[in-house]
């Protein structure tokens, strides 16, 4: 059902703040296009933010691979978000029990609650971990996604375990757990004015894959035949040769055949 819809259509309908602002962005800015920003030092995350901010709907991190981190890297990601106009999203990959995540996600040195709008967790747990999660960040307005399926080969998120994530986001509410991390439409079963999200890293317009099981699809693949709705790139553009220019330039390719591969399937 919502592969037929406008992002801008489907913003208007949302309950979660940061679901309603990043479809409100994809639309204006026409892009569908996620960087993952996967550098270790703040100063490169800086720059390449930076670089590909006109042609983001959202930037996704992995704040636990930074060398230098200190509380300015993620102020300062926070300030570029409100100035370019996109979502900050932490991947965080959370999986323990719900009383461990909620103090992982609001305390240490992170604290990924405080400027992170979206997050995402295993379900392998159980719905505490969504509660827990939920405690911390539903008073604030962010958004959970839960892992439904995976990218990378031979990973164990499949069949029963996938349609268990859709029933537990299903269960948890709309409000919260906004969408899934997933290769398709695992919720196509689901009512005509249901509203999932699904993310999907794996794509790549060169490479096939990584020597690590890393696997990769084109944006059309991805957008148009599985009818996922945010593209994850991440080495694909911020790895290109060339300097900073260059990494503008690649994200703009991304962001176009994301985009004509959301347009064709309006019209499909
Ligand atoms: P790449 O450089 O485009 O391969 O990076 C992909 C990013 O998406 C990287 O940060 C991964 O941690 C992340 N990822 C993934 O590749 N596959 C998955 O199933 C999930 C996350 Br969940």
């Amino acid at each position: 059902p919502t592969t037929t819809k406008r992002y801008g259509a489907r913003a208007a309908a949302h309950t979660n703040p940061t679901a309603r602002r990043l479809l409100e962005t994809m639309e204006r800015k026409k892009t569908n296009l996620c960087v993952s920003v996967d550098v270790t030092k703040a100063a490169d995350v800086l720059e390449v933010v930076r670089r590909v901010a006109p042609a983001v709907c959202m930037v996704k991190t992995h704040i636990d691979i930074i060398e230098d981190f200190t509380p300015a890297l993620t102020a300062e990601l926070a300030r570029l978000a409100e100035e370019h106009d996109f979502v900050i999203f932490e991947d965080r990959k959370f999986a323990d029990i719900g009383n461990t995540v909620s103090l992982q996600y609001s305390s240490g040195v992170h604290r990924i609650a405080e400027w992170s709008h979206m997050t995402n967790a295993h379900p392998l747990p159980g719905p505490g971990i969504i509660t827990g999660l939920g405690v911390v960040g539903k008073p604030l307005g962010r958004a959970l996604l839960l892992l439904a399926e995976m990218s990378s080969a031979g990973n164990l998120a499949t069949g029963e375990y996938t349609r268990t994530a859709v029933r537990m986001a299903r269960e948890a509410g709309r409000d919260w757990v906004v969408g899934f991390i997933a290769m398709g439409r695992v919720d196509e079963d689901g009512p005509a004015d249901e509203d999932f999200l699904v993310l999907t890293p794996g794509v790549g317009l060169v490479a096939k894959g990584d020597k690590l099981g890393q696997q990769y699809r084109t944006p059309r693949e991805v957008v148009y035949d599985s009818g996922c709705d945010v593209i994850i790139v991440g080495r694909g553009i911020y790895g290109v040769q060339g300097g900073a220019e260059a990494v503008l330039a690649e994200a703009e390719r991304y962001r176009a055949e994301g985009w004509k591969a959301y347009e064709e399937r309006l019209n499909r």
